[in-house]
């Protein structure tokens, strides 16, 4: 009997490519490699396909989610210290002659938002999703829809008139590796947590500063759209520690203006799972 369909899901950040099987809210199978960072997309999307070539006839449709900003199916970075892609690349066209079947693209955070909501932590209530990782990036889900374009890129936010400094460029795992380089040059955002975790001074104030930066973001963010929920994901955000940090953050906010904050229940797998139902839903549109 032949194979039922899946989506091939793929999530492509500034650190991973995640590319998975998918039905439902079910990873079938999966395949992670490093993203290259060096050469251009084309070579990137390549080397990924050449990796799954033996999925090829397991999947009828594909859902790419990408760090960066999706316009018409073209991709271009917000913050080049995430990702260096071109402005403008031809991502779905790009995809559509890899694969050979019909494509749906996001940004990634927005993906893992809406699988968040559909299958995970978001209860299909109002939420604001944040994944810090290499960046930080973020989805809205209002009235049971996912807002597009630049929507939710809180990382985005500027700190000051000059418009240099992102938030991102001062909370992300980025950042966390520049700190550590003092304290210990070359170090990893993974190995500051492990560092931290080990009861390390030096990390533990990188880590507490980077948690504290993004429980006062969540602050702002329920001053602005009052989300049922914030659920974090990514990386960073959902290392040990991480999250009670930013509780110990919000201090003894009153219960009306403290955000509601929840690790992200798919948790690596959100972006897969969110952009295969995405994918599906255009399909049948
Ligand atoms: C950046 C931006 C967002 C992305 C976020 C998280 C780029 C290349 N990316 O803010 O679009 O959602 O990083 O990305 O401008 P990640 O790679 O850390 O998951």
């Amino acid at each position: 009997m032949a194979e039922v369909q899946h989506t091939l899901a793929i999530d492509l950040g500034g650190t991973k490519m995640l590319a998975a099987l998918v039905r439902g809210r079910t990873v079938v199978e999966t395949h992670r490699m490093a993203t290259p960072r060096e050469g251009n997309p084309t070579i990137w999307l390549q080397s990924l396909f050449d990796a799954i070539a033996a999925w090829k006839e397991r999947y009828g449709r594909v859902g790419i989610a990408v760090t960066g900003i999706v316009d018409d199916g073209h991709w271009s970075a917000l913050n080049r210290n995430t990702l260096d892609i071109p402005d403008r690349f031809p991502l779905t066209d790009t995809v559509t002659a890899l694969s050979g079947a019909p494509v749906f693209a996001a940004n990634d955070a927005q993906a893992a938002a809406w699988g968040e909501f559909v299958f995970g932590a978001g209860r299909h209530e109002d939420m604001v999703f944040l994944t810090v990782s290499t960046g930080i990036g973020g989805g809205i889900v209002v009235n049971g829809r996912l807002l597009g374009g630049l929507a939710g890129h809180f990382g985005q936010f500027r700190l000051d008139e000059s418009g240099a400094d992102t938030l991102e460029d001062q909370v992300s795992g980025h950042w966390i590796a520049a700190e550590a380089r003092s304290h210990h040059p070359g170090a990893t955002a993974r190995e500051v947590f492990a560092a931290a975790d080990a009861g390390q001074t030096w990390a533990l104030g990188i880590v507490e500063t980077s948690a504290r930066r993004t429980a006062l973001l969540c602050r702002n963010v329920q001053m602005a759209l009052d989300p049922k929920r914030i659920v974090i994901g990514g990386s960073i955000g959902l290392a040990p520690g991480y999250i009670p940090a930013m509780e110990a953050a919000f201090g003894a906010l009153s219960p009306r203006l403290k955000p509601s904050i929840h690790a992200a229940e798919l948790g690596e797998n959100a972006g897969v799972v969110g952009i295969a139902d995405l994918a599906e839903r255009q399909q049948q549109l």
